[in-house]
Formats: structure tokens, sequence, C-alpha cells
């Protein structure tokens, strides 16, 4: 699994004549996130990009990680480009599939079983390209790739919208979809608009109850799910250099539910700490030598409303413990009101299960914290009143951590550890409920909480919180409980209360683990044969799409305007439709069925002009496909928020959707319309949305001159006669608009890498 210490050398070479390059051009001083982007231009850009007057770059990122759930699409890509290798170190981790139902051992043997077919075939891909791969068990992508690929300074992109995890680490990691990974492992650039910047200045230092989580549920209160749209949020002051790297991953792990492009902290003593603590003392050797490319400039952190679109402010030492929900992330309370919000919400009182671990909160310090609130749970006599799991993120802390006792620790309070994966925070969940109708609590260390997303049930109401306060509310069974103030029944009749958490941030003995889980790729993968069953349910090799006609786009029927949040949950439903990742028509037979219907206010249930009929959006939409009716698709604010999963681009694409037409997108899920030869638009005048009526007819006018920044009309052809036209805005440049007419960017890779 050796890092690439060359590959690491070659980039901080870089640094010091890019960023003396940079200075010169702008003439100022440097945010560490300027820094990183200036170093990882590609050649061609550097100079331009510099002013900041461009606003798509493209760059060179140092590596590609994915998870097995995206990496299926990735690579069913990456196989049409017709490369013998990656042109970058990349990995493939397998955590999405285990579904979490007994325990870690169990469910670990029986996904090998239920998922063989796609781990052989991710497994066969890695091996002939010269990938990494990280089998079932090995850990959440996440916290593998913080332990061992994320250095200071680097720039990588993942598969999954959680990549921004190793900003932990001073790394620039970007979320994407498959196609971006599948143009960067062919060696080309890979573009994305110039960022803003966001500025966290951190002072004070954390203590008692509050938590390195509790800071990114603030900024998610302050910034809301749309706030960190297109910027990168960089973290600085004393308060971050407290901060230990894996609380730092925490903070950034979580910045995608802001919709932040990533989030990123400074080398300091903490990473470099974390760095020799993980058996790479070589890379901080090496950070050491380059530190002072790998920070913002004294000057910039000096006076930071000059260098930064915004900047927020936040003292550690006032930060209180928060839980952040229901149904959005962005919901944040301060415990010492969360009670009275449960209660005067009509929330449920009782909880029924505490979750902790995920990608986003699983290192040592996590579960050292966690555990020293279970063991209270012992001494001072209390039972757990809830439901409690724990999944560890890697081999390497779960080996750790049950070398040290933690894990004894957990089930001696009645908690369940789960296999090292995603588990229930993305639905691998089977919960045993007795009665679904009933509205329930959980509460979880996890980073989302969108209806439906952990078990399924639109009647569970999901909060978030750091591991501490989790365990804690599993104990007492009570949303209205407050560690910090409340006391507890104990068998023995006695009032206790629960002392504050303690942890400890690296393993006094050091990490050990007997098998990572890693393996590595074959020397010379040409031999190595990729098969794929033709009648296979899971994987489905791909067809080209169609490219654009070269005329408007007319005729298009609504297929459904959705009402209100539509994620990549609603548009793609991950839980049991996981399993039919590597199989788009499979697949597509969920396309936005969690959408609600401007309409009838109800899921999967959209009119069919064809029939007069209300039916699932799926068939409804086949059936348009077969009578060769395009259509459109109408949304809301922050359209596709949450996840990478380029299903939700691909879906509607397979199945003959013409246009997304929306109040706004989020990033992601826009570059993935994009990338598939979609035409994704916005209203120009968001009101626009309310003349939008179930039987109308659409024209899209315009195409012919798609030109970057001049906007298209949309024309509504009304049942009774009437018409309507307005403007619509979109965010294609040249490249893009190639992209659209080609039907989709792979098209041209093809035909690029074929001639
Ligand atoms: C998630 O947290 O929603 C996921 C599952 O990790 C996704 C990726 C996916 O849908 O496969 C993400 O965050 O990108
Ligand atoms: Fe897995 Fe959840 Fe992390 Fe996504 S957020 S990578 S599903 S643990």
């Amino acid at each position: 699994m050796a890092f690439d210490l060359d590959m690491i050398k070659k980039v901080y070479d870089r640094y010091s004549t890019r960023v003396a390059a940079a200075r010169k051009a702008t003439g100022k001083h440097l945010t560490l996130t300027e820094k990183i982007l200036y170093a990882h231009l590609s050649e061609g850009d550097a100079k331009q990009a510099f002013a900041r007057g461009v606003d798509y770059v493209d760059f060179a990122p140092d590596r590609v990680a994915m998870q097995d759930a995206t990496a299926q699409m990735a690579l069913l890509q990456f196989m049409q480009a017709g490369r013998p290798q990656v042109a970058v170190p990349s990995t493939v981790h397998c955590d999405h599939l285990i579904q979490a139902k007994i325990g870690a051992d169990t469910d670990l043997s029986t996904a090998k079983d239920v998922n063989k077919e796609v781990y052989d075939f991710l497994a066969s891909v890695s091996d002939k390209y010269g990938i990494g791969f990280w089998k079932p068990g090995a850990g959440i992508i996440h916290q593998v790739v913080l332990e061992n690929y994320a250095f200071p300074g680097g720039m990588m992109i993942g598969t999954d919208s959680h990549t921004p995890n190793a900003g932990g680490l001073g790394m620039v990691a970007i979320g994407v979809g498959g196609a971006d990974a599948c143009d960067v492992m062919a060696g080309l650039p890979w573009e994305l608009k110039f960022p803003k910047l966001i500025g966290v200045k951190l002072t004070g230092k954390l203590s008692g109850w509050a938590s390195a989580k509790d800071v990114i549920l603030v900024v998610a209160g302050i910034l809301t799910v749309k706030g960190g749209t297109g910027a990168i949020v960089e973290y600085f002051g004393e308060g971050a250099q407290s901060l230990s790297a894996t609380g730092k991953g925490t903070i950034c792990n979580m910045g995608a539910e802001i919709g932040a492009t990533t989030s990123i902290f400074g080398y300091d003593t903490k990473s470099e700490a974390y760095l020799r603590g993980t058996e790479r003392a070589d890379i901080a050797d090496l950070a050491n030598a380059v530190k002072e490319h790998l920070t913002g400039d004294p000057e910039v952190y000096a006076n930071p409303e000059q260098y930064f679109d915004q900047v927020i402010e936040i003292n550690l030492s006032e930060l209180e413990p928060h839980v952040n929900g229901p149904f959005t992330p962005d919901l944040a309370w301060p415990i010492s009101k969360f009670a009275t919000a449960v209660k005067e919400n009509n929330w449920p009182v009782k909880l029924e299960v505490g979750l902790i671990g995920s990608c986003t909160n699983s290192s040592y310090e996590d579960i050292t914290r966690a555990a020293s609130i279970a063991e209270q749970a012992v001494t001072k006599n209390l039972k757990a009143a809830a439901e409690f799991t724990v999944t560890p993120g890697s081999e390497l802390v779960r080996y750790t951590v049950e070398r040290d006792g933690y894990l004894g620790t957990f089930e001696n309070m009645g908690g369940v550890v789960l296999a090292n994966a995603c588990g229930p925070c993305i639905g691998q969940w089977a919960r045993h409920t007795d009665d679904p109708t009933r509205k329930n609590s959980i509460i979880t260390s996890f980073n989302r909480n969108f209806a439906k997303r952990q078990d399924g049930n639109p009647n569970t109401h999901a909060f978030v919180a750091s591991p501490e306060i989790v365990t804690a509310f599993a104990i007492a069974g009570d949303l209205t409980f407050n560690p910090l103030t409340d006391t507890l029944t104990n068998t023995a009749g006695e009032q206790v209360k629960l002392d504050e958490p303690k942890g400890i941030e690296l393993p006094i003995k050091g990490f050990a683990v007997e098998d990572a889980g890693y393996q590595a790729p074959a020397e010379d993968g040409s031999k190595v044969e990729v098969k794929v069953d033709p009648k296979s349910s899971r994987l489905q090799l791909l067809e080209p799409f169609k490219a654009w006609e070269g005329t408007d786009i007319t005729g298009l029927k609504l297929l459904i305007k959705a009402k209100g949040k539509c994620t990549t949950d609603h548009i793609s439903m991950a839980g049991p439709w996981l399993k039919f990742r590597g199989h788009l028509d499979n697949i597509s037979n969920n396309m936005l069925i969690g959408a609600i219907n401007y309409f009838n206010n109800t899921a999967d249930s959209v009119k069919n002009e064809l029939t007069g009929e209300y039916g699932p959006v799926p068939a409804t939409q086949r059936d348009y496909k077969a009578h060769g009716i395009g259509t459109i698709v109408v949304g809301d604010e922050n359209y596709g928020e949450g996840s990478s999963r380029e299903h939700a681009a691909m879906e509607p694409r397979h199945l003959g959707v013409r246009a997304i037409l929306v109040k706004s997108f989020a990033r992601i899920h826009e570059t993935n319309l994009k990338k598939q030869g979609m035409l994704g638009i916005t209203f120009a005048n968001s009101a626009d949305y309310d003349k939008i009526q179930e039987d109308d007819t659409f024209d899209i006018l315009g195409l012919t001159t798609f030109t970057p920044g001049k906007p298209l009309t949309v024309v509504l052809h009304h049942k009774d006669g009437s018409q309507e036209s307005f403007a619509v805005n979109h965010t294609y440049n040249e490249q893009q608009i190639e992209w659209f007419k080609a039907g989709g960017a792979l098209n041209i890779i093809r035909r690029q890498m074929a001639s």
C-alpha cells in the first residue's frame, strides 16, 4: 500500500516556483487554498489563473479515490476510455455494500457472498489498470485515505461527496462524479470553477463536552445546506491548531453538508503527529521542509477580511455541544435549547437507537471519548435505554481500539459492533422495528439525516451530534436529556450525573493491525481479463449516449415538477438500490421515486400525458421513451444536494429525459449532468417556477447558438392553448457545450483515445 513518496516530492518541488509566481502575478499574500490550487494548475492554465480572472480552470490532481458504490460506474466508463493503466495513483474501497444486520463478522461474510460478482469485478478491473484495492472489511474510504494517502498540500478527487475529509490533513480533496474520476485516471486535466473563499477563524480551545463535530454543526447552522456552494472553506487560527488531525477531518468531512467544494486546515504540529503516528514519518519530514507553503500567509490570517469573501469566527472556549436535525443537517440546536425544541416541535422524545462511527467520526480519539461515557453506564449502574451501535471507520482503528479494550466497553453497555463500513449511514441497515408507522427518533454521529436515509422509514426523525453526545443520549434514551446538566436514575434508584468525556488523540502504544485489507494491483495488468456476464442483474457494460440532434429541443412533456428538497437520495435512492449501482438500466427503476410531485404532494406518482393516468415516475418515463417523446424535470432550490452519485444524472439521461430545469443546482450534481450530456438549466427568474403547469408542453430554444453566458429560452404551451416564455440561465463553458453536443464527455474521450 506504499504511498508514493516520489510523487509527493514532485508536488512539493513545484510549490516554491508556483507560490512565488502567484505572489508576483497577484501582488498579494496568499491563503492556503490558493497556494494548493496554484501548485496544482495544469501547466497551460497557470498564468491566467493566478489572476483569478477565469471561471473554469484546469487542474492536475495527485490522486483518485473511489468507493464501491460509485467506482462501478466510474470504472465502467474508464474501461471505455481505452487506456492500459491509470495515469495517477488511484484506489478502490469496498465499504458501501455491506449491510448492517447482526454484527461485524456475520454481516461481512454475508456481504462477501451477496456482492461477490461486484467485488470480483472491482478487484479485477483494479488489478488490470493498476489501481490499489481495499477489500470489504478494510474500512470506509475517507478514514482509510486519511490514514494512508492524504498528505498536506496535495490535491485529490474522490467519487464520494465526503472526500473533503482529507482536508483535515491539509489536502484539497474534492468530491466528484465518476466521469470526472474517469478523466483524471485517463490523464486528462480536471476542470473546476475557481472557488470563492470562506475563512473560518477558530479562537480558544475546546473543553468538556464540546468537540470538533460541534464546530461543523454550528457552521452548518450558520451557512445552511447551500451556503458553501462554490466555495472552499479554510479554517485557521490558534483554535484550529489545537484540534487533532482527525478532529479537523471530521469538520472537513461534514463540510459537504453546506455544499462547500471542500474544506481545509493548514499543516501544523497536530498534522505532523498524525503522520508520524500512522507510520508516515518520511512525509512529515518532507512537509516540514516546505512548511511555510502548507499554511496561509500570516498576513492573511491577521486580516482575513481582506483575503476571504466571507469570514466566520468561532470561539472554541465558548462552543456548546450541538444536535442538528431532524431531516436536514443544518437545523442546529445548542444542547441547552434542544429539549425545548423537541417538545415544541412534538418530535418523538423517546430515543430508540444511538449510532456512532462512520467516516465522519470514528477516529481513535472519537472512540476513546465515546467509550469514556459508555464506561460510566457500567460503573454508575445505568442501563442503556436505547439500542447502541458502533461502526469503526477502518480495520486499523478497529483492531487498535479492540486491543485497547474500548470495543469491550461498548459491548458491556449493550452496544453492537458493526462491520468497518458505511452500514446504517447509507441505509444499509436491517433495522428491527416492531412498527414502522410509528414516529420515532434516532441519533447518529454521522453527517446526513435526510428523510429515510438511515432506515428507509419516513417516520424516523434522525438527529446528528458528536459520538460522545450520541452515547450519552443512548444511555438516557430520552431526547430531552441534557448530559451537561441533568441527572439519570440508576438501577439502584440513585440520581447520577455523567462526567465529561475524556479522550486520547493517538494510541499510546501506537496503531496496530493484522491485515489492513489492501491488495496491490498486478505489475503488468495487460493479461488480466475483466468479465461482465451479459445476463447479470448487477453489472451492465455501458452503451454510448446519443449525440445532440443539432436543433432546438421541442415538444417535451413534464415528467415531474418536484416540490421542495430534492436531494440525490430523492433522485436515486441508496439503501436497497445500492445493489444496482453497476447496472444502469436496473437502477433507473428508482429514478426520482423519492421526489414529491408538486401537483399532488405525493412521491412516485406523476401524470402520464399519453394516458391521463397517474403512475410511478420510472414507468411513466419508460412509456414516454417507448413513444419517442422527450421530457423535462422541473425542480426547486439546491436540486441534487448530497451525494456525488452520478446515477442521479445518468438515469434520466438513459431514460430519455432531455433537460433538468430548476431554481438552483448543487455543484457536483450540476457537473454530473453536464458530463453525461444532459441539459441542466436554471430559471433566470425563480418565480417562473410557478408558471409550470402539469399538462404543459415545453420547447427549449437557443441551442443552435448555445454559447457560454448566453441565456436560453423556454416556451410553455399550456393545455388551454395559451403560451408563455421565459429566459433560463446555464453555466456551460465552451468545453461543456461540446460535451452536450457530443452526447456526453465520454464520447469525446473515446474519440480522442481512438485517434
Ligand atoms: C453518501 O454519503 O451519501 C454516499 C453514499 O457516501 C454518497 C456516495 C454514493 O451515493 O455512493 C456520497 O456522499 O457521495
Ligand atoms: Fe459512507 Fe456515510 Fe461516509 Fe457516505 S457519509 S462515505 S455513506 S459512512
